[in-house]
């Protein structure tokens, strides 16, 4: 059975396992999932992965969640030769480290600063903001030792797919990361050098933009954790 991706179309975890799919060429079924209807919300969608969250990969009824493994688990099981996902130990080491800190820092720091008030009645803070500087210094810093092309190799891996993404995010509200040299660089060459790659990333940021032109209303989800923003009509 050929595999299935439930995704969503601007949610960064999302395009990253697009991205890898793409470029390892394996053949899939996108399921978009639509967030604003709330179907990932559902005790049905809870059986596929109980954190209620998107992407969910489904390989013939063995259903994953974490945009993480899914990237690894496609490497691992369809193409273990790819340099995507490298078998040196200490290559796969430091892509499994940018994968985490993509997870625990980068995204974390990042879409809380740039995707949440989008979406929700969160504010945009001096903390958010520091915490987003915090990010990008630690990724310069890494990019500056390693002494790279890519975030963990002088060829693209899994990693950079989650931290482009990322960073996408800063690039839809207009955020000023030029003085971060080495991570600028580093994601004008993955534009330029992956256009087909690139375009998945954009067509998402295009959409994070008109949301953030037209703020959704989303109370209708009832979102356990997220407070909707109360929109004026
Ligand atoms: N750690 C997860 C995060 C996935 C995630 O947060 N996805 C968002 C969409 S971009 C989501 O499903 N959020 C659930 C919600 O807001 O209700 C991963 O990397 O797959």
């Amino acid at each position: 059975m050929v595999l299935k991706l439930y995704a969503v179309s601007d949610g960064p975890p999302s395009l990253s396992v697009r991205q890898a799919l793409a470029q390892l060429e394996i053949p899939f079924q996108l399921i978009p999932v639509d967030y604003g209807k709330g179907e990932h919300m559902t005790e049905e969608y809870a059986l596929m992965n109980p954190q209620k969250e998107i992407p969910v990969l489904d390989d013939d009824g063995f259903f994953l969640g974490e945009s993480n493994a899914i990237l690894q688990y496609i490497c691992d099981k369809y193409k273990p030769d790819s340099n995507l996902y490298p078998r040196d130990p200490k290559i796969r080491a430091i892509v499994n480290h940018r994968l985490c800190f993509n997870l625990s820092t980068y995204y974390a720091n990042i879409s809380a600063y740039t995707m949440a008030p989008i979406f929700y009645d969160y504010e945009r803070t001096e903390m958010g903001l520091k915490k987003v500087h915090m990010a990008l210094d630690v990724f310069e810093t890494y990019l500056k030792r390693l002494g790279t092309r890519y975030a963990a190799a002088d060829h693209l891996t899994i990693a950079d797919f989650q931290l482009v993404n990322t960073n996408m995010t800063l690039e839809a509200i207009g955020f000023d990361f030029s003085k971060y040299t080495r991570i600028q660089k580093w994601y004008n060459d993955f534009k330029q050098n992956y256009p087909k790659l690139w375009k998945i990333s954009e067509d998402a940021m295009k959409e994070i933009q008109h949301f953030a032109a037209n703020p959704p209303d989303l109370t209708h989800l009832n979102h356990p954790i997220h407070p909707a923003r109360k929109i004026n009509k």
